[in-house]
């Protein structure tokens, strides 16, 4: 049993130029946790708008109005017809990710996920909405974050995505994205699904104006929620992508400090079983490096669905890949990759 790790140790070892050693040790971790296991699922993406009451800094996406060039709304028929287009070749999962749009109330998300349900056949999963969307949705409907939860789940929701966590220091918080649900309402939201029996994710955004500190503080406000509830199955590191937003003067996290944060991810959240690299964001070929530091599931085939990171300076433009390229990408660094659905459960081919 491998004992549990402080903060001061924690900051110790981030601040270690030993990458072999950090690697061994989140290697170590996933091992005794996934084997040698590399998780990864077909699915695709809905993002039904990109208009957006908030102002976050690092995002490259948001637009004010539809008057804005790239700006974009989907009517239900739309996603209707978008889902018929994309469900292809027996995806499990979509995940529904979009903005906190002005003029969307409560009924609309109830009535996308309704059409969801009602086009995709029920093998797939619906992963949706953000804390931040289901904070909004509280406000617009004057229900708790319970009762929000409670109504999405009839009408179809599965599990939540881990958007919205961003850097959990408010100081920070302040700085980038001002206006939206604080580190303590996207914590109270997260356990309200757990409280339901709802599985969720969790993510981090960094390589911004935040320290490793805030980053060590971020994943033990998460640790401390997953000893409480356990409802938490994967964390995302998300490396903030630098191009067309306010914060691109920053630039981006190097390949090195990326590599140590999943390291440094994999050892303090010793109670979450799966650290995720979201290869869209990160590149196939960082993702596949971040497999021997610590990670042990590739997300999956995505099919051309998501915007978010291309739009910020990602070089996966049309973010797709089949079956046989994740395989590959899992056993050139000596794992097996396995097809899972939302709730890890092996699917067999
Ligand atoms: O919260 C926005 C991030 C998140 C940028 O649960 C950016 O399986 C980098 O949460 N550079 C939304 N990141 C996406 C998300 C997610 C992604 C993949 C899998 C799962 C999951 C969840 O995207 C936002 C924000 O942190 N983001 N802009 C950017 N410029």
């Amino acid at each position: 049993m491998i004992h549990r790790i402080g903060f001061d140790e924690a900051m110790e070892l981030y601040e270690s130029k030993d990458l072999n050693y950090l690697s061994k040790l989140a290697t170590d971790i996933r091992e005794a946790k996934n084997g040698k296991k590399v998780f990864y699922n077909r699915n695709f993406h809905i993002e039904p708008s990109n208009i957006c009451v908030h102002r976050c800094k690092f995002c490259s996406y948001r637009r004010n109005d539809a008057s804005q060039p790239g700006a974009w709304s989907m009517e239900i028929d739309e996603v209707r017809e978008y889902c018929r287009e994309k469900f292809k070749n027996g995806e499990t999962e979509v995940h529904i990710v979009g903005s906190v749009h002005p003029d969307r109330d409560f009924n609309y998300y109830l009535e996308l996920v309704e059409a969801v349900r009602e086009e995709l056949p029920k093998s797939v999963s619906i992963k949706a909405y953000s804390a931040v969307e289901i904070d909004d949705m509280t406000k617009s409907s004057g229900l708790t974050p319970t009762e929000v939860l409670k109504a999405l789940k009839e009408k179809g929701v599965d599990l939540l995505p881990g958007g919205g966590a961003e850097i959990f220091n408010p100081e920070i918080r302040k700085i980038i994205c001002p206006d939206k649900s604080d580190a303590k309402r996207w914590l109270e939201i997260h356990k309200a699904a757990h409280q339901l029996g709802m599985r969720t994710n969790a993510t981090m955004l960094f390589g911004h104006m935040e320290t490793r500190k805030d980053r060590i503080e971020h994943l033990m406000a998460l640790r401390e929620l997953q000893d409480e509830t356990n409802g938490f199955d994967a964390f995302i590191p998300l490396l903030f992508k630098a191009a067309n937003n306010t914060l691109s003067h920053l630039g981006e996290a190097s390949i090195i400090e990326t590599l140590k944060t999943f390291a440094i991810t994999r050892i303090v959240l010793d109670n979450i079983p799966h650290i995720k690299s979201y290869w869209p964001m990160l590149g196939k070929d960082l993702c596949q490096l971040s497999l021997l530091y610590g990670a042990d599931d590739i997300d999956g085939t995505i099919n051309d669905s998501t915007k978010i990171y291309s739009m910020a300076g990602s070089k996966e433009g049309n973010p797709q890949m089949t079956s046989s390229d994740l395989e590959r990408i899992a056993s050139e660094a000596g794992y097996v990759a396995v097809e899972r659905d939302s709730f890890y459960n092996e699917l067999s081919k």
